[in-house]
């Protein structure tokens, strides 16, 4: 768990999968300048200033992975329970790639009796829906025994992970971490990778939903720090050594069911310089709010004397339900022969599930939004159908179904989409679409698009209409999730440039399997000719007969 992400740190040493390396051009001979540890800003003929919505580098290289999904059982936090996991470990393995590269992924599904589909969260998919990996939408779910490849262009760098889009599947283990090598707004001298802040429980998320449906969302028992945390007196805590004076970049990724952490690092300063995938003017803080599928990018300088220091994520109990909330730690060693637990003291804060302030949000790419030209108010509440929670988005509580997706309407030339499967089409090229998404309901939602960075024009509480709040159009905040405040409104705007059906959803995990999501069928006429008919046919034509020979039946959103 020490480092070794190292490798990657400088983007410019071969990726850790089995890559196809082109002979090098005459362009990559004659590049500006390499980036090292005393220039992180530059990416050979590229830099942080290139448009990356536009320009990509041309490297010729195509990264290759096999993933494979196994039921097992493995105890994290000491406790042993049921997995699902990405061969094998919690994280899966992280797939790494430089800007501009082809990811190419290959997936089995080894489960039983599960289907499955991996969705690459925050990639932007450009020209590419169908390798977006959610089930009903843009593939029929993965029956088990099958394989499927997914493939994209790392159009953007930084950080992510990959996850299950079936079911509460990616909660009972199937995620692991992405980095896309690429130029950076402050220097560091070692990558440490992804960091994955999860919360965790000694049922599996399936055996709670029926509880979370009918009596709301369950206390959880743990949390994971990079998959792994102590339980009463089992287990072990993630440890990380720091050599004095050397400055460590760490990839944060929020990957819980339902909880929104403060993170942080006992009497450090963390320099953060990306949120998602979206490089930012650097800024100092103590601790950082980071709600689900939210990812930063820090810095972290060893710069305190030598001693054991606790790492800290911390479940807002304003927003989430957690029996360890205080005992979800690492451990910083300046003195990797030391053994014994910090006795630091976590920096003071108020609890709360707001994210960070957008004024410190300021991406270094700057990018103004212009007017709408299509806008829509959606009002999120919660009711019950029978006795079940269900989540409803401007009244419609989403259900799309595994055996007919989207792209396969599309395909079939069949817009007579169900009220259920809530489409809301966007048939214009490059027009500025907002979206006001606002609710009286007291519970915090981070809302995540797929296919897009949108612009974070608006975030706060009350009712949209009765604050009326300037947009901010120069150089808003832009990202793949935000957080609409309890009650309050979260605006977002984006422009339609790339055609497929992209899901919009809540990513706590029961909330998005209680329909809150509504889908958007962006450029139709554009779509089919980007469908691979085979792979979508060949996944469906598979997965009817999973199901008929299973009788498994669908019993949430389908996504
Ligand atoms: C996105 O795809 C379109 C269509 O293939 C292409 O014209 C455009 O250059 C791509 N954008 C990037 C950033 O690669
Ligand atoms: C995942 O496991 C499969 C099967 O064992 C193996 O072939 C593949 O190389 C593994 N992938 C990675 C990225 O380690
Ligand atoms: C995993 O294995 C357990 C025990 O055999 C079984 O009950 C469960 O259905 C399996 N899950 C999947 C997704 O295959
Ligand atoms: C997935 O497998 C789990 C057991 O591992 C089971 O509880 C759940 O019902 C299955 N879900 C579906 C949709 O097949
Ligand atoms: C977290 O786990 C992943 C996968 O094993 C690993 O690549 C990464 O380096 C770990 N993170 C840290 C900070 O050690
Ligand atoms: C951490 O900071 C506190 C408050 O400034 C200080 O009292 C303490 O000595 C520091 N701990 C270490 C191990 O440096
Ligand atoms: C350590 O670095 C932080 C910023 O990362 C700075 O605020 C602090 O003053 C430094 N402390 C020491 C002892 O140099
Ligand atoms: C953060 O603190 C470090 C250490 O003091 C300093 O070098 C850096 O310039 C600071 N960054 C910002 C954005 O203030
Ligand atoms: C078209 O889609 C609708 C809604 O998904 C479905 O009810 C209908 O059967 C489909 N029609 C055809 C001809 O496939
Ligand atoms: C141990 C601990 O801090 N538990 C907290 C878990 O979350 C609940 C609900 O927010 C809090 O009441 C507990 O104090
Ligand atoms: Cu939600």
């Amino acid at each position: 768990m020490r480092f070794l992400a190292c490798l990657a740190a400088s983007g410019l040493l071969p990726s850790l999968f089995s890559g196809v390396t082109a002979a090098p051009s005459a362009h990559s001979l004659s590049k500006r300048c390499t980036n090292s540890a005393a220039d992180r800003s530059c990416w050979g003929d590229y830099d942080l200033s290139t448009n990356y919505y536009d320009e990509v580098p041309d490297t010729g290289v195509t990264v290759e992975v096999y993933l494979e999904l196994v039921n097992t059982t493995a105890s994290l936090d000491g406790v042993e329970r049921e997995v699902l996991l990405v061969n094998g470990t919690f994280p899966g393995p992280t797939i790494i790639a430089d800007w501009g590269d082809t990811v190419v992924v290959h997936l089995y599904n080894g489960l039983s009796n599960n289907g499955t589909s991996l969705h690459f969260h925050g990639i932007r998919q450009n020209y590419t829906n169908q390798n977006d990996g959610v089930a009903s939408i843009t593939q029929c779910p993965l029956a088990p025994g099958e394989s499927i490849t997914y493939t994209w262009r790392a159009t953007q760098y930084g950080s992510s992970w990959y996850h299950s889009h079936f079911a509460l599947q990616a909660w009972e283990g199937v995620l692991g971490g992405i980095i896309i090598n690429g130029p950076a707004t402050a220097n560091y001298d070692e990558d440490a990778g992804v960091l994955f802040l999860n919360d965790w429980t000694h049922e599996t998320a399936d055996a709670m939903y029926t509880a979370a449906e009918t009596s709301g969302p369950p206390t959880l028992d743990n949390g994971l720090i990079n998959g792994t945390n102590v339980y009463d007196t089992e287990g072990s805590r993630f440890e990380m050594d720091f050599v004095s004076g050397t400055s460590y970049r760490l990839r944060l990724v929020n990957g819980a069911i339902d909880t929104m952490f403060k993170f942080m690092i006992d009497n450090h300063t963390m320099e953060v310089i990306a949120m998602d995938f979206v490089p930012i003017v650097p800024y100092n803080t103590t601790y950082l709010n980071i709600g689900m599928g939210q990812r930063y990018d820090v810095i972290v300088t060893a710069n305190q004397s030598t001693a054991d220091y606790w790492m800290r994520a911390i479940p807002q109990t304003t927003c989430s339900d957690n029996d360890s909330a205080d005992n979800i730690k690492g451990i910083i060693r300046y003195d990797s022969t030391s053994t014994s637990d910090p006795t630091t003291s976590a920096y003071t804060y108020t609890d709360s599930c707001d994210d960070e302030d957008m004024s410190d949000l300021v991406p270094y790419l700057a990018l103004d939004a212009s007017d709408s030209d299509v806008s829509d108010d959606f009002a999120v509440t919660v009711g019950k159908s029978g006795s079940l929670f269900k989540w409803f988005v401007a009244s419609t509580t989403f259900v799309a179904e595994w055996d007919n997706p989207t792209l396969l309407q599309i395909y079939d030339g069949n817009d007579t989409y169900t009220t259920a499967s809530h489409v809301i089409e966007l048939a214009t090229a490059d027009e500025w679409v907002y979206f006001i998404i606002e609710t009286t309901n007291t519970v915090p939602h981070p809302i995540h698009l797929h296919g897009h960075d949108f612009s974070i024009l608006a975030q706060g509480t009350g009712t949209y209409a009765t604050v009326d709040p300037t947009l901010q159009l120069t150089n808003p905040p832009r990202r793949d999730v935000a957080m609409l405040p309890g009650g309050g409104y979260l605006v977002i705007g984006f422009q339609t440039d790339n055609p497929g059906a992209w899901l919009m959803h809540c990513h706590i995990g029961w909330h998005t399997s209680e329909g809150f999501a509504l889908q958007l069928v962006e450029r139709a006429s554009e779509v089919t000719a980007l469908i691979d008919d085979t792979i979508l046919s060949d996944t469906c034509t598979a997965w009817n007969s999973y199901v008929s020979s299973s009788g498994v039946a669908e019993d949430d959103s389908g996504i």
